[in-house]
């Protein structure tokens, strides 16, 4: 549900991002949360990823999804300029298939935390669902859904024994 009053933004450095950070955007959609998709490099687009950062509080963001592959500056430059929690996505890179960027992101010196998740999809989808558990702490109709959310899941793994023999 991408709309006027946002509170979760998903953020990548370039549109080449999206086959990745759409797997966050799908769930948020799924959960029913308002959220946001924009392209703000960090190396591109410098002065307009620190005007989101600053805007970011003020435009009730409770969370910022952040991809990024290679160098990944984005989700910590992000961070450094606001206190709305930053979930940082490592994004698989052409050559060195994400590990530079998971490095890039989960090493922040300590004092600006970035929360980071695991390289590509699986990390794009549970940073959406992590940014839903921390609006779940206020909200029990999505802690409802969360909770849902898992018994799904522990059906589907239960049914998988029957597809072995
Ligand atoms: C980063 O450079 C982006 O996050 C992207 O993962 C990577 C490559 O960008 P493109 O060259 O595909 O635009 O800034």
């Amino acid at each position: 549900m991408q709309n006027a009053s946002p509170l979760v933004g998903v953020v990548m450095g370039s549109s080449s991002d999206w086959e990745t950070m759409k797997h966050a955007a799908d769930i948020l959609s799924e959960f029913g949360v308002a959220f946001e998709a924009r392209v703000v490099s960090a190396h591109r687009m410098p002065d307009d990823m620190f005007a989101y950062a600053e805007a970011a509080e003020g435009r009730g963001l409770r969370a910022i999804i952040a991809g990024a592959g290679g160098a990944a500056h984005l989700p910590g430059m992000l961070a450094a300029k606001t206190l709305v929690p930053v979930l940082g996505v490592p994004v698989a890179s052409r050559h060195l298939q994400g590990v530079d960027s998971l490095h890039s992101i989960v090493q922040m010196p300590k004092g600006i935390p970035v929360a980071t998740f695991a390289i590509g999809t699986a990390g794009a989808g549970n940073a959406a669902l992590f940014a839903l558990a921390m609006l779940a702490q206020d909200d029990a109709q999505l802690r409802d859904k969360l909770a849902a959310y898992r018994v799904r899941q522990t059906e589907v793994a239960r049914a998988m024994s029957k597809d072995l023999i």
